[in-house]
């Protein structure tokens, strides 16, 4: 069912060369771009029209209008279930407690008397926060992106979902039920590379086929995970808007030594794959005997699980999903850094100490009481977070995404006397007089003596 790599016989390889020796899904932006461009254009040029085009077109369902109407947002808050809303209400709480800890300050530094840069954060104007809805529709991500944005004081929020053929065309009942418990009404019934496209270029001129419809404004930032769709119509209208991170597959390492129980490893391994076929599951450990029961356990689990066919089992058995196994604990550091896993536990002996060694994950789970589970629901903690190893130099969606920080710059007459020698001389040295020239004309068009 998992394959294994065994890497206890010679040393490690270094950098790349042992990321090599690595599972990973092939998740090949690149080759999208070609599909998407034509719908991006298409969006480009005819607004709303095109959006509801492609949606009846790849969700099998053609709305009337995309904006999803005021009283469909009681109607789902009504018809929710109250223990999936008592869920999603101490998600938020949790969430919310988290991403209100990671507001920025204001800071002000004196660098000279009378010479002072303040560092202000200040919140992107306007996102458009995608939700998945294909193959698995996720509430808890509304939340996930949510949360961060209005904590960073995002004034300007729009959500998009695929429109639901079975809901009549709106997103499913449960995002737009979770939109409501957040305060979000500006929602829209859009998918993949035309929603992404939909917040780029706005609809507003291009009207819609429901006539008085004011159309969605464009956006600054896009966030959110997607398929393989939206991850290309990100990197493609990359620049015109801001994007969180093009996100792949879900992932889950773990790393983990005689002391783990197979049972919590093999369902860990197995709650990520439920996910997605080309979902990656992978055990790091130095235990033979771990490896060999979480196998046997796997075999026990994935047999009483659901999705299996269609997803878990081509996910464990995927060339993305293995158990690795190393020579001991400071080997399996190694792996776990050469991976950059989107969620890593630390399943091991004195598991804290071991995870403040990791260098490279999107998230750690530390110990045998924080599952990854937890994280994707109810720990406070963040799930839209970076995969395909982009661990090793992005982090995960947080309010920090929703802010610029930007330097305000404030010199009197003297502080800038004081060093203008220095910029006039940087100036002349990268041959650019007219910078000089600029603090020159302040003071006479003379260099100002130093003190
Ligand atoms: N594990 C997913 C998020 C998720 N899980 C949503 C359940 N629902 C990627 O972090
Ligand atoms: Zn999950």
């Amino acid at each position: 069912m998992i394959s294994r790599i065994d890497l206890r016989g010679a040393a490690l390889p270094e950098g790349s060369a042992l990321r090599d020796l690595l599972p990973r899904a092939e998740f090949d932006v690149e080759a999208a771009l070609e599909k998407v461009r034509p719908i991006c254009e298409g969006v480009r040029h005819h607004g709303a029209a095109a959006v509801i085009d492609y949606g009846e077109k790849f969700d099998g369902v053609r709305v009337a209008s995309l904006r999803v109407p005021a009283e469909e947002f009681t109607r789902a808050l009504d018809e929710l279930d109250p223990a999936v809303r008592a869920a999603l209400e101490e998600s938020i709480r949790r969430a919310r407690m988290v991403h209100r800890d990671q507001r920025r300050t204001t800071h002000t530094t004196q660098v000279v008397p009378g010479g002072t840069v303040t560092e202000k954060w200040i919140p992107v104007e306007r996102v458009g926060l995608y939700v998945p809805g294909g193959r698995s529709v996720y509430p808890s991500s509304v939340v996930m992106n949510v949360v961060p944005a209005q904590e960073a004081g995002v004034e300007g929020i729009a959500v998009s979902s695929p429109p639901q053929k079975e809901f009549g065309g709106l997103p499913h009942p449960t995002i737009l039920a979770a939109c409501a418990l957040l305060g979000v009404d500006e929602v829209y019934a859009a998918g993949g590379a035309q929603a992404v496209a939909m917040f780029a270029y706005g609809t507003e001129d291009a009207g819609s086929t429901a006539g008085d419809e004011p159309g969605c404004a464009p956006v600054n930032l896009v966030t959110g995970p997607g398929n393989i769709y939206v991850a290309a119509a990100k990197r493609l209208l990359k620049g015109r808007i801001g994007i969180d991170a093009e996100a792949g597959p879900t992932e889950i390492a773990i790393l983990a030594d005689s002391t783990a129980d197979p049972v919590h490893v093999a369902a860990d391994l197995i709650s990520q794959a439920e996910h997605d076929p080309m979902a990656a599951s992978v055990l790091v450990t130095d235990s033979e005997e771990l490896a060999e029961a979480t196998e046997a356990e796997l075999k026990t689990q994935v047999a009483a699980s659901k999705h299996v066919d269609d997803r878990i089992v081509p996910a464990l058995a995927g060339r993305q999903s293995a158990i690795v196994l190393v020579n001991g604990l400071a080997d399996g550091l190694k792996v776990v850094d050469a991976y950059g896993a989107e969620h890593l536990e630390i399943q091991t002996a004195d598991a804290a100490a071991v995870a403040d060694r990791v260098r490279n994950a999107g998230a750690i789970f530390v110990g045998p009481w924080a599952p990854v589970s937890l994280g994707d629901y109810c720990a406070g903690s963040n799930h839209v977070l970076p995969t395909g190893g982009c661990a090793c130099h992005s982090s995960g969606l947080s309010v920090q995404s929703f802010l610029r920080g930007v330097h305000i710059v404030d010199y009197t007459r003297d502080a800038l006397a004081d060093v203008a020698h220095h910029v006039v001389t940087l100036a002349e040295a990268e041959d650019l007089p007219a910078h000089g020239a600029a603090i020159k004309a302040r003071f006479g068009w003379k260099v100002p003596e130093s003190k």
